[in-house]
Formats: structure tokens, C-alpha cells, sequence
């Protein structure tokens, strides 16, 4: 099963947006595997957004990121990726689809409340570094074969 990292930026928290956010990939079907709330440091968040370094808003984003807690989540299931890049919507929340997260609770591309990787080699680069291996949990659900 594929492994993505999702996180719940500082304007989800702030605006209690975490439970409504985990809620819409637990009801999917998706099986959480990991999850912490954690303030980033300013070297973790220019490690995670360094392919954007040298844009001109990566000051900005790594300030933004680096401004309170976020929750931090490994999610697991069928297609993940992808699937957790279409529940978000576009990166502006102005453009993004009707019912994603990004379109439901966001109107300004630099509070768009929720990550998610872009690709399985993303994944398994953000899941090392947000979280070590003893933190995510092998487990089975009953539920499961309900699901798949
Ligand atoms: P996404 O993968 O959808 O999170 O988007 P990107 O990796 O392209 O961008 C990462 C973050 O940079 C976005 F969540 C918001 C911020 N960003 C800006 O603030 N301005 C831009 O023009 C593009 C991205």
C-alpha cells in the first residue's frame, strides 16, 4: 500500500481546522499510520521546501510554515498520492475545485492550509524527514475488508 505526508498547516491549526481535515481521509477509507503536532524549525522547513529555494516567495513560505504548529500525518491506502493531491485541489485555492479542502476553507495561495507530497518519491523524501521510523505504525483494520 502507498505512503504519502500530508500536513496541516499553521492556518488550519489556528483555525480548528485539524479534526475536519483528518476526518475527510479517515472517511474515505484511508488509514492513518502517523501523526504528530510539531512546531518545524526554520532548517527543517527550508530542507522540506528546497526546490523551491530562490523563488521569490520562499522567504514567505518558509516564515509562514515556520510561524506555529502543524500536524504533521502519514496516510496510507490505495493510490494515495495522487488521491490526497486531488482532495486538496490546486495549490490557489482561488482556482481549486469545488469541495477539495484548499476550495472549501482557503482564498489566498499562501494560507492553503493543507500539504500533501506530489509524487511517491516526494512522499518517501518528506515522510524521512518529518518522521522516524518508530513513530509510523504497522496496523490492521477490521474495517478493511470493508473497504478494499
Ligand atoms: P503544492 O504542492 O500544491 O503545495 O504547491 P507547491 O509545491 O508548488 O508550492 C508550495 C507552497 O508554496 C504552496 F503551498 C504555497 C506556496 N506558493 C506561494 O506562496 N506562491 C506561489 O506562487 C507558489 C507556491
Amino acid at each position: 500500500m502507498e505512503r504519502t505526508y500530508l500536513m496541516v498547516k499553521p492556518d488550519g491549526v489556528q483555525r480548528g481546522l485539524v479534526g475536519q481535515i483528518i476526518s475527510r481521509f479517515e472517511q474515505r477509507g484511508y488509514k492513518i499510520v502517523g501523526l504528530k503536532m510539531m512546531q518545524i524549525s526554520r532548517e527543517t522547513a527550508e530542507k522540506h521546501y528546497g526546490e523551491h529555494a530562490g523563488k521569490p516567495f520562499f522567504n514567505d513560505l518558509v516564515n509562514f510554515i515556520t510561524s506555529g504548529p502543524v500536524v504533521a500525518m502519514v496516510v496510507e491506502g490505495k493510490d494515495v498520492v495522487s488521491t490526497a493531491r486531488e482532495m486538496m485541489g490546486a495549490t490557489n485555492p482561488l482556482k481549486a475545485a469545488p469541495g477539495t479542502i484548499r476550495a472549501t476553507y482557503g482564498v489566498d495561495v499562501g494560507r492553503n492550509i493543507i500539504h500533501g507530497s506530489d509524487s511517491l518519491e516526494s512522499a518517501n523524501r518528506e515522510i524521512a524527514i518529518f518522521f522516524r521510523p518508530e513513530e509510523l505504525v504497522d496496523y490492521e483494520r477490521a474495517i478493511d475488508t470493508w473497504i478494499y
